[in-house]
């Protein structure tokens, strides 16, 4: 039987793009490929997840109120927009996560639909076995995306050329890769030669 697949963009929003709050060098450079992915998955009707950091004004995340972050992502600014570039479907599903004044939430699994929904359980309950993940940062939320998706049991394959990382460090990108590969993620070709 053929397996079942599903896209998980993370976090292309405007303040993790240049000129944002928490712009990522080059992050925007990934939309017109995510495009290209969203079409494939489109076409081939497997379906899409997106989700978006969506944090209250304060919070413990943000270096404001004793975290790392300069805010970002506030609900409803334009900062917290998705990438204008970005071809989200309208049967996409949206999720949010860091909703509350006490989290972090850079893994997508901690990011719920409208209605409340996990994405694990809406991913399984799609008999969903297989997830693709791209978007922002591969340092960051890409990362804990892939590592707890793995730890969840799904397979999961990393678009490397839909990727971008925050790189506080220069190596920190680099090295996440690492851990996901030393973790079991599989690493898709280009999107050239891709092939769902
Ligand atoms: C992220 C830093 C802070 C991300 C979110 O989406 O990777 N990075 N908050």
């Amino acid at each position: 039987m053929k397996i079942s697949k599903a896209l998980l963009i993370v976090d292309v929003q405007n303040d993790f793009c240049p000129g944002g709050a928490l712009g990522v060098q080059n992050g925007d450079r990934i939309v017109p490929v995510l495009n290209r992915y969203i079409e494939r998955f489109a076409r081939a009707g497997m379906p899409i997840f997106v989700t978006r950091d969506w944090h209250p004004p304060m919070t413990s995340h943000f270096n404001t109120a004793g975290g790392v972050w300069p805010p970002h992502c506030i609900q409803g600014s334009k900062g917290a927009e998705f990438h204008p570039d970005l071809k989200i479907s309208n049967d996409a599903v949206v999720l949010s996560k860091g909703t509350a004044t006490d989290e972090d939430s850079y893994s997508a699994f901690a990011a719920a639909d409208s209605r409340g929904a996990a994405l694990k359980d809406l991913l399984r309950q799609r008999g969903i076995e297989r997830i693709y993940v791209g978007g922002l940062a591969t340092d960051y939320c890409v990362k804990e995306t892939v590592l707890e998706g793995l730890m969840q049991g799904f397979q999961v394959v990393l678009l490397q050329d839909a990727i971008c990382g925050v790189n506080l460090q220069p190596e920190d990108s680099a090295q996440a890769i690492d851990a996901m590969v030393k973790a079991g993620v599989t690493v898709a070709p280009p999107v050239d030669s891709f092939r769902l």
